[in-house]
């Protein structure tokens, strides 16, 4: 007697397409996802594990808040490719508060950590998503992307300018993203063009910090993380993977914008 096929390959083919007949979303590390039209391109990030922070190397003394390095690790999760867009900000709150608006591929800025959580929560009821801000451990485990170096492709400088948007190249402006090289995680621009905010609360050193993937212990009235370096910065070291820089939560800057995670699935 022959088996049936069909209600088998029937159940594969629901496995990889999904129920309505369009694709799973797919986990696999570097698939890049977007929840809606007008929605972030997302980057499925590996689980992993790294030393976050700096100990003293090529820059011989690194800030005492990167220390002391410590070993993370981090469950899969997705990441924006691009810095969060005008474009996009524009079609979630109808707004554009950027200084820099001549173009729609600009990255959104003068957007405080207050107004992200705001953009956030309609997000997720646009996509039904769980949609957040990274923890600075995720962003710093995707700014690194695999390296152990100052910056994502290594020490070197004067390379930056292949990969980042900085007081050296920028022309003193925001650039559309995705305009440099992305690093071997698939991310742009996490190395410049704008500085972005990140869940965490401030902590002054990584005494005692998570060894996963969460947030620093929330405080009251606390400067938020922001990352990255951006356009403006003049300091080679401002870019850094983990250079760390904060403000509190309602300031708003036309360097400062963001990318969003997502918990996966
Ligand atoms: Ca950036």
């Amino acid at each position: 007697m022959i088996e049936p096929k069909l209600p088998w390959m029937a159940c594969l083919l629901t496995l990889l397409l999904g129920v309505n007949g369009a694709p799973a979303p797919a986990q696999t590390a570097g698939t890049v996802f977007r929840d809606c039209a007008e929605c972030p391109d997302m980057v499925v990030i590996p689980a992993g594990g790294y030393l976050m922070g700096s100990k003293p190397g090529p820059f011989s003394t690194p800030p005492s808040d990167e220390q002391p390095q410590h070993a993370v690790t981090l469950e899969s999760f997705a990441l924006g490719k691009y810095e969060v867009t005008q474009e996009q900000w524009i079609a979630v709150m109808g707004d554009n508060p950027s200084s820099n608006s001549s173009g729609p591929t600009l990255p959104v800025e003068m957007v405080s950590w207050d107004d992200i959580r705001v953009f956030i929560e309609k997000l997720n009821a646009k996509t039904g998503k769980r949609y957040r801000l990274p923890t600075e451990s995720e962003w710093e485990y995707a700014a690194r992307a695999g390296g152990t170096s100052a910056y994502s492709f290594g020490d070197i400088v004067s390379e930056l300018g292949n990969h980042a948007w900085f007081r050296g190249n920028s022309g003193n402006k925001t650039h559309p993203v995705g305009g440099k090289a992305a690093n071997e995680f698939g991310l742009h621009d996490m190395h410049g063009n704008v500085w972005e905010w990140v869940e965490d609360c401030y902590q002054p050193n990584y005494v005692g910090a998570p060894a996963d993937s969460s947030a620093a212990p929330r405080q009251d009235a606390c400067d938020r993380v922001f990352r990255g370096g951006s356009w403006v910065s003049n300091l080679p070291d401002f870019l850094r993977s983990a250079y760390r820089y904060r403000f509190l939560p309602f300031i708003r800057l036309s360097y400062l914008g963001f990318r969003v995670a997502r918990t996966l699935p």
